[in-house]
């Protein structure tokens, strides 16, 4: 879609079981594309979770809420009830010690207007990063903290919420990651701090940590490092959750949205 990232796949049905060829050329296309687009996929939370599942165990999400009898479909439906709030950069789920190698989205209801998703290539974003500030940030680690993104103004309204946040942090202390990874498969390196989730810079002074960090997740939210996809029903994106952010808009207001998310957990970064 563009030269950074982002590829529509076509003539695949997802309902049905993968080949393993068929697995092995959908994960290289990811690993070179960084997002995938599968157009009219109307997977069931069981399809989903299977299809998920031939690219690795799934994460259960310790805060959102999931399918009925698929614990590991989460559902992200949001209306003037539950106002959106992914319209932030970030990558999914940072805050574990082996963080998602990828996610699976599945558009399930959407507004009649809005609601378009983007993705960003954090390798391109490395790339473009002169040579004096890549080695400025060449051996720094940052802070993740789940508590960032779910605070208890929004997630912990009833008693049962408080306790269930209570919970998920007590269980997800902050996580340290090197700020530039490197990709396993690719070789490739890029920026892994975003605004969501990471709070510091742990060998700056908080200071300087706190310039490198805005100028870092400002830098990965460059146009030409991003792809914007406008949903239809049933259109399926893979992202690789290693070396991207995404970003939501929460433009659809007063109409509901609803999607179902597939958490693939990947491994542990390195620089
Ligand atoms: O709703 C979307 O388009 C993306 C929401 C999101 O951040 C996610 O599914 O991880
Ligand atoms: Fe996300």
């Amino acid at each position: 879609m563009t030269p950074s990232i982002g590829a529509v796949v076509s003539d695949i049905d997802l309902c049905k079981q993968l080949t393993s060829t068929q697995c092995s050329e959908i994960l290289a296309l990811l690993v070179e594309h960084h997002v995938l687009f599968f157009e009219n996929q109307p997977v069931t939370p069981h399809q989903h979770r299977d299809l998920a599942a031939n690219f690795g165990a799934l994460h259960v999400h310790p805060v959102y809420p999931h399918v009925s009898d698929v614990a590991e479909i989460i559902i992200l439906d949001t209306s003037v009830d539950n106002p959106p709030d992914n319209d932030s950069w970030h990558t999914d789920v940072p805050f574990i010690e082996s963080p998602p190698m990828g996610c699976l989205l599945s558009a399930r209801e959407l507004p009649p207007s809005g609601g378009d998703t983007m993705w960003t290539s954090c390798a391109a974003a490395y790339d473009a990063l002169d040579d004096e500030y890549k080695s400025l940030i060449e051996n720094l680690t940052a802070e993740h903290d789940i508590a960032k993104a779910f605070p208890e103004s929004r997630y912990g309204k009833t008693p049962e919420a408080q306790a269930q946040l209570a919970a998920a942090r007590q269980k997800n202390p902050p996580m340290i990651h090197p700020v530039v990874r490197t990709h396993p498969v690719s070789g490739k390196r890029g920026i892994y701090v975003n605004d969501n989730f990471t709070t510091r810079i742990i060998e700056l002074g908080p200071d300087k940590g706190a310039e490198v960090l805005q100028f870092l997740t400002s830098h990965v939210a460059r146009p030409e490092f991003r792809v914007r996809w406008e949903w239809k029903q049933y259109d399926l994106a893979f992202w690789d959750n290693r070396l991207t952010q995404h970003f939501a808009f929460a433009d659809y207001l007063p109409h509901r949205r609803v999607m179902h998310r597939a958490t693939i957990l990947g491994d542990k970064p390195f620089r």
